[in-house]
């Protein structure tokens, strides 16, 4: 359903060979809205033949508007379980799909912590895709008005509706229910827990921004200071070369050198700053993907997409700061199998008005989190404002139509953090929350303990999700520590 997946997917089975792609295209943005195209989680790799415990697609009819009683439509719902490693009276552990299509790659995979934790306690496991991704659509369209039941609540009283289904379809009564995701996922499965705690024995969400803000300024600070922790000369290379674009930018002579290199599609047009600032959002999001994902155990990110390998580019003696950051834009190009960098506002616009994963998250932000990774700081790198808030705020208008405005979205993203509580009022109990510090994301979720029964897990030096994929040979202590910490907490649900 969704090529840019199934190519991600064809590149996680190249385990350890990133190889010079066969065809290149052109990629509309480094990562729409922090999303790249795989979505915000990496799915896993799977060894060998399938378990005959896993499912294929399996689908639920559920509720189309879980909050109007009059409306009894349903659609279909796509899930996948395995149950190779359950036995009677054994927990139901239940992975939340987030803002992509899913496979059964979540289930299938046997080296994970959460399966490894299925298996020392006999779990059954489920995966269910997100209402709106991959096949679980709710209307026949994506045209604005259908897109009204596309949130994290209907989202979450889907997986409420679930819970008894499979229950009863499956015969686990009195099965312990855990859930579990990463990123957005994570953000689901830690208020899951919060909302159904009668449903829901515990949770664990890895890297869950459960926090909404319009104005998400810590993010670039947090990639900032990843350069400078690695490499101060890393982050100052990429500091000096930035500072330089702007006087480039006044001259025809100064543009056709930033034009070649960074290879972009399209000629600089110094008229159209929606076109500059996406220019600017295409050559920071390639310090953004590395930041959130280098050294996660998913594919090329595991060895070769690092936070060390960019900066030994950018940092590569000889050049000047400008000409590493080109290369390190040549670096990512090769990962996206691009043949030049498309920065036309107006494509862009027109390709998020199209149905697909892209417009469903984008949608999510204009209407329930914001999440804009604005240069709206001075703590830095890339400052200047060369990336504004109020440029992602209005794309909303101009993708989805005219009930979006500045008002609707900074009052959704307030009504969001009214409803949960944010990270600062989250208060579970029986909740695993880690989160890497080198993932950009960890600035929103919750690190301090509300009670002595939730466990925020900060794991030094670590990407997103990273805790949720399998051991790999160069994990640091503080990941293979954290896993362990998370597999003895959930363990300690089910001692007897
Ligand atoms: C948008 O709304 C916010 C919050 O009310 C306000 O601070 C900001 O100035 C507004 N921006 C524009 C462009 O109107
Ligand atoms: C969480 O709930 C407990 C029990 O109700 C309460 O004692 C504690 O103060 C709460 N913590 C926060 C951060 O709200
Ligand atoms: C985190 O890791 C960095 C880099 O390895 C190290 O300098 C720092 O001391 C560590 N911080 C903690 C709290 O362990
Ligand atoms: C950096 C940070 O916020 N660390 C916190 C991580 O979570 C523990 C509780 O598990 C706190 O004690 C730390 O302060």
């Amino acid at each position: 359903m969704n090529g840019r997946v199934g190519l991600l997917l064809l590149f996680l089975g190249l385990v350890g060979v990133f190889s010079a792609p066969a065809t290149k295209k052109v990629q509309r943005k480094r990562a729409i809205h922090g999303r790249p195209w795989f979505g915000l989680t990496p799915k896993p790799t799977v060894k060998g033949p399938l378990n005959p415990g896993v499912s294929g697609d399996q689908y639920i009819a559920s509720k189309v508007d879980h909050f109007d009683s009059s409306n009894t439509n349903t659609y279909q719902q796509r899930y996948w379980y395995n149950d190779q490693w359950y036995s009677a009276g054994g927990p139901v552990f239940l992975m939340i799909g987030g803002e992509s299509a899913e496979d059964n790659s979540w289930v299938a995979d046997g080296d994970l912590v959460w399966t490894k934790l299925a298996a020392e306690n006999n779990a059954m496991v489920f995966l269910i895709e997100h209402r709106y991704y991959g096949a679980s659509q709710v209307t026949p369209d994506q045209s604005t008005a259908n897109m009204k039941y596309l949130s994290s609540r209907q989202a979450l009283a889907d997986i409420a509706d679930f819970i008894p289904a499979m229950t009863s379809k499956f015969n686990l009564q009195g099965a312990k229910w855990v859930t579990f995701g990463g990123s957005y996922s994570g953000a689901l499965a830690a208020w899951s827990r919060m909302l159904y705690p009668n449903l829901i024995y515990g949770a664990v969400g890895s890297s869950g921004p459960v926090q909404a803000v319009v104005d998400f300024v810590g993010y670039l600070e947090v990639v900032t200071n990843d350069l400078n922790i690695y490499d101060m000369a890393c982050g100052n290379s990429l500091k000096n070369a930035l500072a330089q674009i702007p006087q480039l930018l006044t001259t025809s002579q100064g543009r056709q050198q930033l034009f070649k290199g960074f290879q972009l599609c399209q000629q600089l047009d110094p008229t159209n700053p929606d076109q500059i600032a996406n220019f600017y959002s295409s050559i920071i999001g390639n310090y953004m993907i590395i930041a959130q994902y280098g050294g996660d155990n998913a594919g090329p990110f595991g060895t070769q997409m690092t936070i060390p390998a960019l900066c030994k580019i950018q940092t590569t003696s000889g050049n000047t700061d400008l000409q590493n950051m080109y290369a390190v834009n040549q670096w990512i190009m090769n990962f996206y199998q691009e043949s030049c960098v498309d920065i036309d506002f107006t494509d862009y616009i027109n390709y998020m008005k199209q149905a697909g994963d892209d417009r469903c998250w984008v949608y999510q932000t204009c209407s329930e989190f914001g999440f804009y990774q604005s240069t709206d700081t001075p703590n830095a790198a890339f400052y200047g404002s060369v990336v504004p808030v109020d440029w992602y705020v209005k794309q909303c208008a101009m993708i989805y139509g005219s009930q979006f405005s500045n008002t609707t979205v900074y009052s959704s993203i307030a009504s969001t953090n009214g409803f949960y509580h944010g990270q600062n009022g989250y208060n579970a109990t029986r909740i695993v929350l880690p989160n890497g510090t080198n993932d950009p994301w960890h600035v929103l979720g919750v690190l301090n303990a509300p009670n002595s029964q939730a466990y925020p897990i900060i794991i030094n030096g670590t990407a997103h999700c990273a805790d949720m994929y399998g051991d790999s040979s160069i994990d640091p202590a503080s990941l293979t520590a954290a896993r362990t910490q998370i597999r003895s907490i959930v363990n300690s649900w089910f001692k007897s």
